[in-house]
């Protein structure tokens, strides 16, 4: 990758995706599933074929050559995550299998410790599963109670009916960065800091921004931060947990086993330091690793680059859909969005859509995205969506825009003849 500032990114760095040279159905491949997981570049697919030719080998345990190298690179990649999200200590950063996992650790460890009958937890309407589910076991468990901010009528978080649900009773905000469904990017530095006024502690779902736009931990002062690498670049099996060093200390391990204590006795152990309490068994070091060169291949572009870059090819995308008719777009109007948008097309099921587009070449998502509430909140029981990343051009929107209109043409022309 040779980065210059006359082409477009897309066009610098494209060749570096194997995956997006094919052709599906015989038609070129249109990959507008990015939400979904990204692409991986060559740079880390190398990356994750050498540490298995050459190096793999099982960390922190062996005294031999390979297991020096195997930890080594697993706690460099570590060093790498502190410093793209701007940790204050590598002791911050634990590796879990994806943000579902890291959510999780905090649901167990924290909020079962922490929680009591009638302590509220907020989250917002728009959270995916991942960042609802954990807090409805934990709140069954503890008899603490959900609370959900609104959206307004423009689909943006609804700062005050945010503000209203703070009070005495509130021990936990923990809410989404980025919406994988209405694309909104939310206020979360105020979040934080109206919530940090009241001395409640606030997690970020930062699986949709980490991979698209530069994130500060220290300037948005989250207390913990989630994030997936599938989703930047990095392979499946690998995403972290970021959290302020005194907290993670006050917490109890969440899994128990090798790898996360200092001794172990027939009836007691003590938790090793901080971040291996929480690496319980052996890690995913390959792909920790591969995670580390994704990271070194985003920096290497520049984040600030990738999101100036998706937030023209995101208006571009929502500009072109809004001018189909029929269609309905959810989520508020460019700029202040990520580059996805989610849409139905009166008369047309999602489903139906993704079927069709499949056919001609373009990956799209349907269904409900893991956001079950927040579909139900806007009264639809699906919708279709468009997700993009920084290897994606101009270009594929313009052919993905004719596609689709096509499609619905011939969607709405075979349903006329069969009436
Ligand atoms: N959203 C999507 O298509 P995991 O599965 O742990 O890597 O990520 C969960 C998750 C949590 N929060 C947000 C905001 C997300 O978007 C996701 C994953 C994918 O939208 C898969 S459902």
């Amino acid at each position: 990758m040779t980065v210059t500032q006359n082409k477009t990114l897309a066009e610098e760095i494209r060749q570096d995706f194997p995956i997006l040279q094919q052709k599906v159905h015989d038609k070129p491949l249109i990959y507008f599933d990015n939400a979904a997981t990204s692409q991986k570049p060559r740079q880390v697919i190398e990356t994750l074929r050498q540490y298995y030719e050459n190096d793999n080998a099982n960390v922190h345990r062996g005294a031999h050559t390979l297991s020096s190298r195997a930890t080594t690179a697993y706690e460099a990649a570590r060093d790498k995550v502190a410093k793209f999200i701007n940790a204050r200590s590598r002791n911050e950063i634990v590796f879990t299998r994806n943000a579902t996992e890291a959510i999780n650790l905090v649901a167990y460890s924290w909020g079962l410790n922490n929680l009591t009958e009638g302590d509220e937890i907020i989250l917002s309407v728009m959270e995916h599963h991942s960042n609802i589910v954990p807090w409805q076991i934990i709140a069954a468990k503890t008899k603490a109670i959900l609370k959900y901010v609104r959206i307004t009528e423009d689909h943006q978080f609804d700062f005050e009916h945010y503000t209203s649900l703070l009070s005495d009773k509130t021990k936990l905000v923990a809410v989404v960065h980025v919406s994988n469904m209405l694309g909104c990017i939310n206020p979360v530095e105020e979040i934080i800091k109206t919530a940090h006024q009241r001395g409640i502690p606030v997690l970020i779902d930062a699986c949709q921004s980490v991979p698209h736009m530069p994130i500060d931990v220290q300037k948005m002062d989250c207390d913990w931060l989630v994030a997936s690498g599938h989703k930047m670049c990095a392979t499946t099996g690998i995403g972290f947990l970021y959290g302020k060093e005194e907290l993670l200390r006050q917490m109890p391990p969440f899994l128990g086993g090798g790898e996360m204590i200092a001794e172990v006795h027939f009836d007691y152990f003590t938790c090793g330091e901080l971040p291996h309490k929480f690496e319980a068994g052996t890690p995913a070091i390959g792909e920790a690793i591969a995670l580390g060169a994704a990271i070194d291949y985003l920096s290497n572009i520049g984040m600030e680059r990738i999101y100036e870059y998706e937030k023209q090819l995101g208006c571009y995308l929502y500009q072109q859909l809004q001018a189909i008719p029929g269609i309905t777009i959810y989520g508020s109007k460019p700029p202040q969005r990520a580059a996805l948008v989610s849409f139905n097309v009166e008369g047309i099921h999602g489903s139906d859509l993704a079927t069709l587009l499949d056919y001609e070449g373009v990956a799209i998502r349907s269904g409900h995205h893991c956001t079950q509430p927040l579909h139900r909140y806007l009264n639809i029981s699906a919708s279709a969506r468009a997700s993009l990343y920084f290897y994606n051009t101009f270009a594929e929107i313009d052919a993905f825009i004719a596609i689709l209109k096509d499609t619905i043409e011939f969607f709405l022309q075979s349903e006329a003849s069969l009436e």
